[in-house]
């Protein structure tokens, strides 16, 4: 028997086609409830690091959009984490694969029903990690969520990394959002 997952999740794919609007490029690409069903997708599609800039993996809970209009991510925001083109090969996969399995393993205590998903972005100048959460008010379950993360990803104490909420990153003016909360 299949060993089932707290939550089912599903997978996105967005790639960059000028030709088409930011929500015609972002596609589902399956869902799933299992842990064996997790495993047979992940090890059959492209690692983060080999696919072309303007990419994005998303793994969100099965019925939340990986974008700002959701419901559930309305009042929401992100923990983010960038990394430098150096590191892509050194670190990327490792830190999407240990996102992937500290989501479906509810790996955030009595705060992973904050939790909405992750998105791995492929860029130019930095790749970026970033794990979505549904209420960027709720200070105490946006830093445990954001402690465990760094835990997870083993990411140095000196090194830190910043939520910004989607109204803030929506409305930004200049290239950075502020930051909510930084660990
Ligand atoms: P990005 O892909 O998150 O970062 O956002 P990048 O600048 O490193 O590529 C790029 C652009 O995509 C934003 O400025 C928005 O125009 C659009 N975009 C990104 N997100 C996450 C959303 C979203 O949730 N909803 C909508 N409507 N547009 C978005």
């Amino acid at each position: 028997d299949k060993h089932p997952l707290h939550n089912r999740w599903t997978l996105w794919f967005f790639k960059n086609d000028r030709h088409k609007t930011w929500n015609e490029n972002q596609k589902q690409v399956t869902s799933f409830g299992f842990v064996e069903d997790f495993w047979a997708l992940f090890n059959h599609i492209q690692p983060a690091s080999k696919l072309p800039v303007g990419c994005d993996y998303s793994l969100f809970k099965e019925g939340i959009n990986p974008m700002w209009e959701d419901p559930n991510n309305l009042k929401g925001g992100r923990w983010l984490i960038t990394l430098d083109k150096t590191k892509r090969n050194l670190s990327m996969d490792s830190f999407w694969i240990e996102t992937l399995l500290l989501l479906i393993g509810e790996g955030f205590d009595d705060d992973s029903d904050e939790v909405c998903g992750a998105i791995v972005q492929i860029r130019a100048k930095q790749d970026k990690l970033s794990v979505w959460t549904r209420t960027a008010v709720n200070k105490d379950a946006c830093t445990n969520i954001g402690h465990r993360l760094k835990e997870a990803l083993q990411i140095p104490e000196n090194i830190q990394i910043a939520y910004q909420t989607h109204v803030d990153q929506e409305q930004k003016s200049s290239s950075m959002a502020k930051s909510t909360y930084v660990l």
